[in-house]
């Protein structure tokens, strides 16, 4: 008797798990303390996500119902919901974009409501700035093998009684890390001095149309190899040309010699930081071209090489 009793109820537990899945895809209704919420994951946007005003914010998330249509289900349509505690309602489904969030700090909800009425959440939050918050980044990592030609341009001043030359190329290996930039000094003979002045031309910045410029942080690693003599070093500048003027100042000492690479970095520069003056950073400033400068100087005779490279070319321009 007591075994007969244990196997009906059993049985009588598996019809009644059937009977609620069944209806909960077919008709929506339920047996209660069956039914489990939905599991929602927001994909994008990320946690602490940071969007100038007007870009694009893809929204992609994921929910499934453990005990939908017979077991775990996809859901999608009008029963995935966003939302903003800002704008309220942004759109359905588990994949959109909006570029018209309004400015400020959004916590993001996605919500999936089963047919049972079981709702699943998750948030995140984000923020979207106005546009002068936001530093405009020109940067080169020169990964990619490219050739220098692609986005920069070089002018080349040389004096003194003696032939030097340059040379420059983008190798794949033994930069910080992947690829860099190599360059070459080459006197055969000397003494000459050289200067090389590598413009990044894959963008410009341009005050009048884009925004006064507050300041700037300028970064870059550079290496040397194989010195030519001890103490060798390079000289290096970081330069920006305006109007046909080429407007520079020294990085961090003016040379280097180290035969590592390491990281130097300007940050909070303005206008009156270069040489000559002249340069405008204001809203009537007309465009500006950035890059940098390698020089060098060889009193000596014979035939004389220096051997250097950079990476990780960065420029950010922080606006009024
Ligand atoms: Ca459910
Ligand atoms: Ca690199």
């Amino acid at each position: 008797m007591t075994a007969q009793k244990a196997i009906r109820t059993a049985v009588l537990i598996g019809v009644v798990w059937l009977s609620s899945v069944a209806g909960e895809c077919q008709t929506g209704s339920l047996v209660a303390g069956f039914n489990e919420p939905p599991n929602v994951t927001i994909e994008s946007p990320v946690d602490g996500a940071q969007y100038p005003s007007g870009a694009t914010v893809e929204f992609e998330g994921v929910a499934t119902d453990p005990n939908g249509c017979g077991g775990p289900c996809g859901m999608t349509g009008n029963s995935v919901v966003w939302s903003s505690d800002v704008d309220g309602q942004l759109g359905i489904g588990t994949k959109f974009n909006k570029s018209d969030l309004s400015i400020g700090d959004h916590t993001i909800t996605l919500s999936a409501t089963d047919p049972g009425g079981a709702t699943g959440t998750e948030s995140v939050g984000i923020t979207i700035l106005p546009h002068s918050a936001m530093p405009i980044v020109l940067s080169d990592a020169f990964d990619d093998g490219s050739l220098p030609a692609d986005r920069w341009d070089l002018t080349v001043a040389t004096s003194g009684t003696g032939q030097v030359t340059q040379h420059v190329e983008h190798r794949l290996q033994d930069g910080n890390p992947v690829g860099f930039r190599y360059m070459e000094h080459r006197w055969n003979p000397g003494p000459a001095f050289i200067s090389v002045q590598h413009f990044y031309t894959a963008a410009t910045y341009d005050p009048g149309t884009e925004g006064a410029i507050d300041h700037i942080a300028y970064s870059e690693d550079r290496r040397q190899f194989n010195p030519p003599f001890a103490g060798a070093a390079i000289g290096t500048l970081f330069i920006v040309e305006q109007g046909g003027t080429v407007y520079s100042m020294f990085i961090t000492g003016g040379q280097f010699t180290s035969e590592q690479w390491e990281h130097v970095a300007l940050p909070g520069l303005t206008a009156q930081d270069f040489t000559p003056a002249g340069l405008d950073f204001s809203a009537s400033g007309t465009p500006i071209t950035f890059g940098y400068a390698r020089t060098n100087t060889i009193n000596g005779t014979g035939v004389i090489t220096t051997q250097h490279g950079i990476d990780n070319w960065r420029v950010e321009i922080h606006r009024e």
